[in-house]
């Protein structure tokens, strides 16, 4: 087998085995075949999956980029159509992630410093100019809904949600649940730039605008604030066995994991470990947005300049216990 795999490298990636050779010969060499990193469709995600793919080809692997849906996508970690998956939000994934678990293939890789909020909210300017009073407690929505009507909203405020592929009708039945459907109508957002398009657009027009949006984000810097809403329990929402005396719930706080095809520590193990040490913060993966929603950079752009501004912070992960960083 370590012959099998040596012969391998040697045979497809000379001037890498040449490398191994002027050194010591690790004892286990990672596979040459391609580690699979998904790109989803919002920016920290998608600049994130290069940034980890720029590590992992700084060891001497290959990485290849595979677009996904994202609840789709926890299966096809589990059945090894993708090796990692890196931003797994407590809020809008665990189901798909545990059930990917439970199931067997998809492993817990551990889990991000960052902290994590997917809720809706306004930017700072709404409340400073008392566009909506009361605010961020929801009951203020009960009496401000105009200020927030749009052509597409029918005189009702309207409620700008993202993608219906993120969090499928989690919104419609919060607002039906909470008793705000007679002032309020949830529109989704095209794509996640919607949401951004959107922000700068009311803000130039000097209107109310509320919108849904994450930490970490971009925004963390920018000034948003989150509507507190009736507290989230297990079971509160519909797909979880709620009923509409329920599904008003806001969005937990929670975590933000990362996991792994089972087989990825083997195939790759010193790519594994690094994927499984690496723990990003919410003001760097705010950054990594950043380089993209405000800077216009590109996702791959991002990332290669993340990686050159953040050596001290990724390079550590990168050196596997036999010392040997490649
Ligand atoms: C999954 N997201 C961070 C877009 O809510």
């Amino acid at each position: 087998m370590s012959f099998n795999l040596k012969k391998n490298i040697f045979g497809v990636l000379p001037a890498i085995a040449l490398s191994f050779a002027s050194i010591a010969v690790p004892a286990v060499a990672d596979s040459n075949k391609p580690i699979l990193i998904p790109i989803k469709n919002w920016s920290s995600q998608i600049v994130m999956a290069h940034v980890i793919g720029g590590m992992f080809e700084s060891m001497g692997n290959t990485v290849e980029y595979v677009p996904v849906d994202n609840q789709a996508s926890f299966e096809a970690v589990r059945n090894g159509d993708l090796t990692i998956t890196h931003e797994v939000w407590q809020s809008t994934m665990q189901n798909a992630y545990y059930n990917a678990m439970e199931k067997g293939g998809l492993i817990d890789a551990g889990t991000h410093d960052a902290e994590t909020l997917e809720e809706m909210g306004v930017p700072n300017w709404v409340i400073e100019r008392n566009l909506c009073p009361g605010l961020p407690k929801w009951e203020a929505l009960k009496d401000c809904s105009e200020a927030f009507a749009t052509p597409d909203s029918g005189g009702k405020g309207r409620w700008l949600e993202g993608p219906q592929s993120w969090h499928g009708d989690v919104m419609p039945n919060r607002v039906k649940g909470l008793g705000l459907d007679d002032k309020w109508v949830v529109k989704f957002a095209g794509t996640g730039d919607a949401l951004w398009t959107e922000l700068a657009a009311a803000e130039k027009e000097g209107r109310g605008t509320i919108i849904f949006n994450w930490t970490p984000n971009f925004t963390d810097a920018s000034g948003f604030t989150f509507i507190e809403f009736p507290e989230y329990f297990d079971g509160c929402r519909l797909a979880d066995g709620g009923d509409l005396s329920t599904t008003g719930c806001g969005s937990p706080r929670g975590w933000l994991k990362k996991g792994a095809n089972y087989k990825f520590p083997k195939s790759h193990p010193k790519a594994y470990a690094a994927f499984s040490k690496l723990s990003f913060t919410t003001p760097q993966i705010g950054s990594m947005a950043a380089l993209v929603d405000v800077d216009k950079m590109t996702h791959a752009d991002a990332a290669v300049k993340w990686l050159a501004d953040n050596e001290a912070v990724w390079k550590p992960w990168t050196v596997s216990i036999l010392g040997d960083a490649n």
